[in-house]
């Protein structure tokens, strides 16, 4: 049963942080692993009763965009000449894609990367993962969902992390160049998480590597694609961790995200009825841990709420979405966050006590209107 609840989301990330999997990255993971790094609780909501993180997101931030910035002008200098030659086909990248997305459906992760793939009308076929077996993705040594397939012509390329393949996807759209050739900029790296253990990160994945005038042509300013790459990393970093404090606050809460994971996961009927009770009974426990860990308030929904109305605030009243008039990648992400809470009661609450349903329905009329 504990492999069963170690690989199922939520339950599945929080075991992997019960079992010491979690990569909260202290300087001394991230000056050995050089990556944009995932500060553990950096975001503005944790910086607010912690100034550590805040410090460490920062550098983390810093040191991202550095080198991004670097392998950005490495890869210019060596495609300028091809650029003119592929703009013009730009407009048909998406079709010469054939993309399979490996997921748990109630996975935030997996949720982010659907958000993006729909709202850039790209195609993908879906496979669900058992979360106990986990036999579609043997192929695979990197061993978490989500994970996508891609084919482009004779290339397959194989896309891990939500943060890479969203990156990744969004620098081909945009600048047209062989996912082969962008997937190298985003490399793997062995750090060492708080507790000694061996965890797998990825170099630059908020970063878009993109050559200056797309740049421009995207974000119109240094500003917006800071911004964007700061509130991606504060989806990640930070409002994930509310999700499984609030979804399994109470008994009755537990039982009622158990039985939608069960529902909608890929479970055999033993399988999914254990999962169900086992799995509510140890993540309303493991959830309190969660809480402590994560330094969240005795009632988790006050966390829930500050962070919502944070977002609200830094979209603020000007603009229907971070993006501007349309939804950038921040907006994309935490918008696939908060949608694996729909129809539980957390997600009710949210909506009835923070500022953040207007925006929420925008994006999701954003990503129903998109062509398909
Ligand atoms: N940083 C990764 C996190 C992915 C992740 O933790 N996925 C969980 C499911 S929500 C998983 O596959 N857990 C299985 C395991 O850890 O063994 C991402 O953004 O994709």
């Amino acid at each position: 049963m504990a492999h069963a609840v170690r690989a199922l989301w939520p339950l599945g990330r929080a075991l992997a942080w019960r079992l010491g999997d979690r990569p909260a990255l202290g300087l001394h993971a991230q000056s050995r692993a050089g990556f944009t790094g995932a500060a553990g609780g950096s975001g503005p909501a944790a910086t607010a009763r912690k100034g550590g993180p805040r410090l460490l997101g920062a550098a983390a931030l810093a040191l991202g965009g550095a080198l991004g910035l670097y392998h950005t002008a490495r890869w210019h200098l060596r495609t300028q000449d091809l650029r003119a030659e592929r703009s013009a086909t730009q407009l048909s990248l998406s079709s010469h894609l054939q993309l399979t997305l490996y997921q748990y459906k109630t996975c935030p992760f997996c949720s982010k990367v659907r958000a993006f793939l729909d709202f850039h009308a790209l195609p993908y076929q879906v496979v669900e993962v058992n979360p106990v077996r986990r036999a579609e993705i043997k192929f695979s040594s990197y061993r978490k969902v989500p994970i996508v397939m891609a084919q482009e012509g004779e290339s397959l390329q194989q896309l891990n992390d939500s943060s890479v393949i969203i990156s990744a996807l969004k620098t081909y759209l945009v600048s047209g160049q062989p996912l082969a050739d962008i997937i190298t900029y985003y490399p793997p790296m062995k750090a060492v998480n708080d507790q000694g253990k061996e965890v797998t990160e990825f170099c630059n994945k908020y970063w878009l590597m993109l050559d200056e005038k797309e740049a421009q042509r995207m974000y119109g300013g240094k500003e917006a694609r800071t911004e964007e790459m700061k509130w991606r990393q504060w989806a990640d970093d930070w409002l994930v961790h509310l999700i499984s404090p609030n979804v399994y606050r109470t008994p009755a809460e537990a039982l009622a995200s158990f039985d939608y994971i069960v529902k909608e996961g890929n479970f055999g009927t033993v399988e999914g009825a254990m999962a169900k009770y086992m799995g509510a009974a140890a993540m309303y426990f493991i959830s309190k841990r969660l809480k402590r860990r994560h330094h969240l308030r005795d009632d988790v929904r006050e966390d829930l709420y500050e962070a919502a109305n944070k977002w609200v605030a830094a979209v603020g009243k000007d603009r229907p979405f971070m993006g501007g008039q349309k939804p950038n990648l921040a907006d994309l992400a935490v918008y696939g966050v908060l949608r694996v809470m729909e129809g539980l009661e957390a997600f009710d609450d949210l909506m009835r006590h923070t500022h953040i349903q207007p925006w929420y329905l925008r994006v999701e009329k954003a990503i129903a209107e998109a062509p398909q």
